[in-house]
């Protein structure tokens, strides 16, 4: 069973979208990452969306550029939290995706990150508190890594001002 379900758009988005995956993997949370289209593969969206909640899975997260449909059409087959990733690329650089992504009607929100790489970042992280909700290894796991972050701030700072 994965936990979190990453689909993106097109394989065009993996490049953007791979952060997603590096803080899934450094924080030891099972996903599932393949590419499937609002538009281009509307029936394997579906049936991927109610396999994988049927299997378990608690949190999607989705990623797609241009008319960014997909978190949105995810959003309408699940109750599970939906988490958006804007991809840019397209002739209003991303703008579009944004727009179609955050822009949800009341009922079926989709938690919209940032464009791009750090969008991808901060989506896996943003799963990983959903899931912490319920898992206190994880909660741990997640206030080290914040822990290590600020270390790293503090670090830096007293480099630079030597
Ligand atoms: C979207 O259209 C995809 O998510 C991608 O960002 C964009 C272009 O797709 P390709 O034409 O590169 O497959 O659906």
């Amino acid at each position: 069973m994965a936990h979190v379900v990453i689909l993106m758009g097109s394989k065009s988005d993996e490049e953007k979208v791979s952060p997603c995956v590096d803080v899934l993997k450094s924080l030891g949370i099972d996903y599932v990452f393949t590419v499937s289209s609002a538009h281009r593969t509307p029936e394997r969206t579906e049936a991927l969306v109610r396999d994988e909640e049927a299997k378990g899975a608690r949190v999607f997260i989705c990623a797609a550029g241009m008319a960014a449909h997909l978190a949105g059409a995810v959003a309408a087959r699940t109750s599970r939290p939906v988490i958006g990733i804007p991809v840019s690329g397209g002739s209003l650089a991303g703008m579009d995706a944004l727009f179609s992504t955050v822009q949800m009607p009341p009922g079926f929100p989709v938690a919209t990150v940032a464009l791009d790489k750090a969008g991808a970042r901060n989506a896996a992280w943003l799963a990983a508190q959903i899931l912490a909700v319920a898992d206190p290894a994880l909660h741990g796991k997640i206030e080290a890594a914040r822990a290590k972050m600020r270390a790293d701030v503090e670090k830096a700072g007293e480099e630079i001002s030597k």
